[in-house]
């Protein structure tokens, strides 16, 4: 039998091993349902370089199998192995290679980054600057507050939405241990998330205390809360649903239940939510017909009757503690 050249089993293997790793790399079901337009991108970039990490894989473990085998000591054979130096072609080789896959990843990272809307932070205008005073910071966050522009840091719109103001925008604030949403235009503070499908989204990020990262996982955005310095979020969400939000830095004790959930409505019912917050908020508390005592702090609830007991509202502050 004619023996078959090693460049042709190469040449084989690697068809195989190419065929292998471009199925699992988009095969795999390791990412969450995609719910926003960025979600697509970030998984692209994610299976390149899964693939890549599996043809690796079975490159460095295909090679080990069978160097194992075939080199294997036979039986009564106790001389050395061949010494060898260096191979200077194969060390070029082995850099070469690596050389091109990165860079080629960190092109095409920037390109996905850019299309996503993380060159675009629009710089929102953010109401009274903290100041860190004492520290190194207060000095550069002084030089900004010279203009109304807030530093420009997160996800911003993409190309094609840049320049245009957002259809919804948010103020989240990120504190030990919740996440706090506000919707400047309409008054409503609620905790969790609320957002129609298909609409341009702004979040702009703050944080109460300590530095908290924000992170939808189906909608593959994460941007982190800083204290003092504003950080936006812009995407569109493409599917109605429930969806959790993670605080991904670690802030604390109770970082690990740092968790709520973002709820993608169709138009229709945001609207009918929005409309219903809108009223549940609105109504005072000597309008309400009934409340349940169970809701109301001390206070609220020793207030109507604080007149009559002949004590002072600082009493009342007293009481609570
Ligand atoms: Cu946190």
């Amino acid at each position: 039998m004619q023996k078959v050249p090693v460049s042709l089993w190469t040449l084989l293997a690697g068809l195989v091993i190419s065929a292998i790793s471009i199925w699992i790399g988009q095969n795999h079901s390791l990412l969450p349902l995609q719910a926003s337009q960025q979600a697509p991108l970030v998984d692209g970039f994610f299976n390149i370089m899964f693939t890549i990490a599996i043809a690796l894989f079975l490159v460095v473990e295909g090679t080990i199998l069978i160097f194992l085998v075939k080199f294997r000591r036979r039986k009564g054979d106790d001389t050395d192995g061949v010494a060898i130096e260096g191979n200077t072609a194969l060390e070029i080789f082995w850099t070469a290679v690596p050389t091109v896959i990165v860079v080629a990843l960190g092109i095409y990272s920037v390109d996905v980054y850019n299309r996503m809307g993380g060159f675009e932070p629009a710089g929102h205008v953010h109401s009274p600057v903290a100041h860190v005073s004492g520290s190194a910071m207060a000095a550069t966050l002084n030089d900004e507050s010279s203009s109304t522009t807030a530093p420009t840091i997160g996800i911003g719109g993409t190309p094609k939405s840049h320049g245009k103001p957002a259809d919804l925008v948010v103020d989240v604030k990120g504190i030990q241990y919740a996440w706090l949403f506000n919707y400047p235009e309409t008054g409503i503070s609620a905790g969790e998330l609320h957002i129609p499908v298909g609409a341009d989204v702004q979040l702009n990020l703050s944080a109460g205390d300590v530095i908290h990262s924000f992170w939808v996982p189906n909608f593959r955005l994460k941007q982190d809360a800083l204290p003092g310095i504003p950080t936006e979020l812009r995407f569109v969400a493409t599917k109605p649903g429930t969806y959790p939000v993670v605080c991904a830095e670690l802030c604390g004790g109770y970082h690990g239940s740092m968790r709520t959930e973002v709820i993608v409505h169709t138009p229709e019912d945001y609207q009918a939510w929005v409309t219903e917050n809108q009223l549940a908020q609105k109504q005072d508390l000597h309008e309400a017909v009934a409340v349940n005592p169970a809701n109301l702090s001390t206070s609220e609830f020793l207030a109507p009757h604080v007149h009559e007991m002949g004590i002072t509202a600082a009493t009342l502050v007293q009481l609570q503690k």
